[in-house]
């Protein structure tokens, strides 16, 4: 029976058993992988966006090779998990369409605009930083093709954290002081944002304890962003900038940083797509998906092609 199916299910998932696609697997657990999985891979390639915007304005030709391999990572990552999604039976057509409709979400985070070449850098160590917290632990997510995909994508994404940590290091150490200005800048306007991509706090995250117990997810959201906090404030010191948050300190007691309040009601409207930059993100996703529609048409011509070729 159903019971009986669901109880052995469980039974594997306590004994850290890895779950593939052709095993059996509860309705609410394939449906709440395709939807992290897919709100992932959109949040990758909506991701390419912002830090896409500077490639033709890097400083130097080296910055430039650089953050042109990271922006083409981020479309591979998206690659991996669509693919991902696929074997829990959607198809990624399906799953473009939802992110073109608006029903599907992506990250908070990429509704925010990059307006001088220091938001490359701090991408790159605060939403990359934050990326890895939150990735790491999903390297041993019970759906293996997920966790699989998962460790590839942590090792591009500590390159591209540290190669954003190198840039501001590079501009707060031999820059003019409008440089430093210009990340201690991008620093006050990133930070909260990037402590809210670990997702609302513990006690409002419905899907929390269902994927907790099934481990889809290993580590909670507020414990998450706990160690992102305590982990940066170092980082912080040796670049020279301060993190705009005057409550934060050590607190002995508890051997972590305090920080102060979080703007959730500013998160609920990114998320809900009234944030900076939501209706450019999408337009410029859907726009690209319509000015490929010869690549896609001509790569299954190509290959209706070589199927017929192969049989004759
Ligand atoms: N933005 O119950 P929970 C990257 C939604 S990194 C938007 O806690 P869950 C790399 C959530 O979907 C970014 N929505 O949900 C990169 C749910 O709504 P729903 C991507 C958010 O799933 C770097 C509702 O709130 N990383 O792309 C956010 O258990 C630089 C309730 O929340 C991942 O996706 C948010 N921040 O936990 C690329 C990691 N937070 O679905 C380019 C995988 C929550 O019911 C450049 N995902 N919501 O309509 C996860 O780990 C989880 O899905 C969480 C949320 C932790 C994000």
């Amino acid at each position: 029976t159903e019971q009986q199916l669901l109880d052995r299910f469980e039974a594997r998932i306590d004994d850290g058993a890895f779950v593939e696609p052709k095993d059996w697997m509860p309705d609410h657990y394939r449906r709440t992988l395709v939807r992290q999985i897919s709100q992932h891979a959109h949040s990758e390639i909506v991701g390419m966006l912002p830090e896409g915007n500077w490639i033709t304005r890097a400083p130097t030709l080296k910055r430039k090779a650089i953050l042109l391999a990271k922006v083409q990572d981020e479309g591979g990552h998206g690659l991996y998990l669509y693919a991902a999604a696929e074997t829990l039976g959607v198809s990624r057509d399906e799953l473009i369409d939802q992110l073109h409709a608006g029903k599907a979400k992506y990250s908070s985070i990429f509704n925010y605009p990059t307006l001088s070449w220091a938001d490359v850098g701090v991408i790159g160590w605060l939403v990359d930083g934050a990326a890895i917290m939150n990735q790491v632990p999903l390297c041993r997510c019970s759906y293996a093709p997920y966790a699989r995909a998962m460790i590839r994508i942590c090792r591009e994404e500590s390159f591209h954290q540290r190669q954003g940590y190198d840039a501001l290091l590079v501009m707060m150490r031999d820059g003019t002081p409008r440089q430093r200005d210009m990340v201690q800048d991008a620093v006050n306007r990133w930070w909260w944002p990037s402590l809210m991509m670990f997702g609302p706090p513990d006690e409002a995250s419905n899907h929390s304890e269902q994927s907790m117990r099934w481990g889809i997810k290993r580590i909670s959201n507020d414990d998450l962003r706990q160690k992102f906090v305590d982990a940066t404030v170092q980082q912080a010191k040796v670049l020279g900038v301060s993190l705009p948050d005057p409550e934060l300190r050590w607190n002995e007691a508890r051997e972590h940083f305090d920080f102060g309040p979080i703007d959730w009601d500013e998160f609920w409207r990114v998320v809900g797509g009234d944030g900076p930059c939501n209706r450019e993100r999408l337009a410029d996703r859907a726009q690209a998906w319509d000015e490929g529609a010869w690549v896609r048409e001509a790569a299954l011509a190509h290959a209706a092609k070589s199927t017929t070729q192969r049989k004759a």
